[in-house]
């Protein structure tokens, strides 16, 4: 994007540097991310916020503020400039919302960028892997007393199975005859696995596993970590909503247990590795282990079995549909990344019995 784009965007806000340059980030799927650089010691996340795939922005980005307040509201003796280091922290726009939209066109939002923070897309380190695990439970314990009716569902059914299966059934009709045959022997694995990965929807839905506010996209380059391998916090708040923890432990230990990236083509390099899913599982235990109920521990490896496979489905539906939903970068991306999440499966069976 150009320069004086970004610019007459970023001077929306009421940042506290000048623009010096910017440079874009490119993990995420679904909005455009810019890291501004400035003529100062404070240096700006630029985002500009997906409006097909979020129906509601000013919903959405009332639910980070909120969540971001909430936490900060737990570190009373941390002074506000070092908190907005340690903590996600909104910009306002000049007119003092927290989004800028621009006049029948994109909805942008400003965070202050956290100094020397890192983040991994392929974990190579067991102690990322403990950090992690941390992290999420520090993030579930500063959410646990929010309450969560001040939040919209930003996504309806995000993670709900029956709706994925649905969204499936019907892309599956839709779908050209070169993808079908492309796709067809993950086709029968979907019908395979059918009852096995209702089992945590089934439960929740029997009221048998308590709701709480979830992060619902904690895949390991949505955290944040310092060059020594310490966990800072969590990004990516858009999708905080109510939910079950097997969500943030499944999605977390699909992508830290995963050798390869989720879209490594070369199969044999994906792999399930059990030493970080141990690692993570320590350190989250660590954090949660007195607060959670005997069925929320005793489901924690069928989630990431369950959270594996819904991130495969949704990938083979986006394939299915022509890639209406992820940002693709050629022809197949999201059948490649379907088959790299099933083969994640198999490794994973391999290694984890249920
Ligand atoms: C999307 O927004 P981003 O790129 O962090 C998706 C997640 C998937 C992820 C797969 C709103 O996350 O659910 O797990 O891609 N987010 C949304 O990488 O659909
Ligand atoms: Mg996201």
């Amino acid at each position: 994007m150009k320069a004086e784009t970004i610019i007459s965007i970023f001077n929306e806000f009421n940042h506290q540097f000048n623009y010096k340059s910017h440079s874009e980030l490119n993990s995420g799927h679904i909005n455009d991310t810019f890291l501004v650089k400035t003529d100062g010691d404070t240096n700006y996340i630029l985002q500009r916020i997906n409006q097909v795939v979020f129906k509601d922005v000013p919903g959405l980005v009332n639910n980070k503020v909120l969540t971001s307040n909430h936490i900060k509201s737990k570190f009373t003796e941390i002074l506000d400039e070092a908190l907005n280091k340690t903590v996600l922290s909104f910009v306002k726009a000049k007119n003092s919302d927290f989004y800028y939209h621009k006049e029948n066109g994109n909805f942008w939002n400003v965070m202050i960028f956290i100094d020397n923070s890192v983040t991994h897309e392929i974990v190579k380190d067991e102690e990322i892997a403990f950090e992690g695990g941390k992290l999420l439970g520090d993030f579930l314990n500063l959410t646990s007393d929010f309450d969560s009716s001040l939040l919209i569902d930003v996504i309806p059914n995000f993670h709900n199975m029956n709706f994925r299966y649905r969204q499936y059934a019907s892309s599956i009709q839709s779908a050209s005859k070169s993808r079908l045959i492309k796709a067809a022997k993950y086709i029968q694995i979907v019908i395979d696995l059918k009852e096995e990965m209702h089992t945590l929807q089934n439960l929740k839905d029997a009221g048998k596993i308590p709701i709480r506010v979830t992060h619902n996209d904690t895949k390991i380059s949505n955290s944040l970590f310092t060059k020594d391998n310490k966990g800072i916090c969590m990004i990516d708040t858009d999708t905080v909503m109510p939910g079950i923890i097997h969500y943030d432990f499944g999605d977390a230990i699909r992508t830290i247990c995963n050798t390869a990236a989720e879209d490594e083509i070369d199969l044999s390099k994906v792999a399930f590795n059990l030493r970080y899913y141990k690692a993570y599982e320590k350190g989250f235990l660590e954090k949660t282990k007195d607060s959670l109920t005997l069925t929320e521990l005793k489901y924690l490896p069928l989630a990431a079995k369950t959270m594996i496979f819904i991130m495969a489905l949704r990938f083979l539906t986006d394939y299915l549909n022509n890639d209406i939903y992820y940002k693709t970068e050629y022809e197949d991306h999201n059948l490649d990344r379907a088959k790299n999440q099933f083969k994640l499966i198999e490794s994973f069976s391999e290694k984890i019995s249920i």
